[in-house]
């Protein structure tokens, strides 16, 4: 397989879409609102996770390009929970791409305590050869949301995928604990952007 081949136009799906965030976030900035997006993060799955994820998905090499939806990954993390709802509005409306699935796991959080908002887009990109259509996946979340998934993530890699029932049973604690930093934050959400526009003006 020739993996750089492969993961070039990913990569380049990355950056095109990493500048069309910032974008938006700029455009926020310059019309002085609040801006639902705090950073974005944008990386291509590296081959060796590329490789433990097919084995444990069954998915033949040859078909990772149609089944494998996170080769290409976007993040975008936000301040408040509503501030999520109002980005997937966005790319809704949006036609550089198109949206071929939503997974809502803030209504629905996954077993582990994961809560985050994913959009899996069909994004075309120019290559030398015309134009592809490779498959990306958007991943919205707020900055608790972030927090939490980042301290599991690495969990989960030290412990190769197997977190100790105790360690494990702490990271629901910690994940209810999010969810209800977020609800706080949520309710003085109006507080905290007008002191910001104050902060911004001076
Ligand atoms: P990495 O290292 O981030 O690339 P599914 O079969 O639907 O459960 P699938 O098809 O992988 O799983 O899709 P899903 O659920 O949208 O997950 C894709 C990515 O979401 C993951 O990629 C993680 O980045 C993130 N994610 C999903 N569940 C969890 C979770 O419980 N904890 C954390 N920390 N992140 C999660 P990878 O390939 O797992 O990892």
């Amino acid at each position: 397989m020739n993996w750089k081949a492969l993961l070039a136009p990913y990569s380049q799906v990355v950056e095109e879409l990493k500048v069309k965030l910032k974008g938006m976030r700029s455009q926020f900035e310059y019309e002085s609102r609040h801006s639902p997006i705090e950073f974005i993060t944008g990386r291509v799955k590296p081959v060796t996770s590329i490789l433990d994820k097919a084995e444990t998905k069954h998915i033949p090499l040859e078909r990772i390009e149609q089944e494998m939806q996170d080769i290409a990954g976007v993040r975008v993390v936000c301040q408040f929970v509503d501030d999520i709802y109002n980005i997937v509005d966005m790319l809704r409306s949006r036609n550089d791409f198109a949206i071929i699935e939503e997974k809502d796991y803030i209504s629905e959080k996954k077993d582990s305590g994961y809560r985050s908002f994913h959009i899996i887009i069909e994004y075309p990109v120019e290559t030398i050869h015309g134009e592809k259509k490779l498959i990306a996946e958007i991943q919205i979340r707020t900055l608790a949301m972030n927090f939490w998934a980042t301290n599991e993530h690495s969990l989960n890699y030290k412990y190769k995928g197997s977190i100790p029932s105790d360690i494990k049973n702490r990271l629901k604690r910690a994940s209810e604990a999010a969810f209800k930093l977020d609800e706080e934050m949520s309710k003085i959400k109006n507080e905290v952007q007008e002191a910001q526009r104050i902060f911004h003006r001076k």
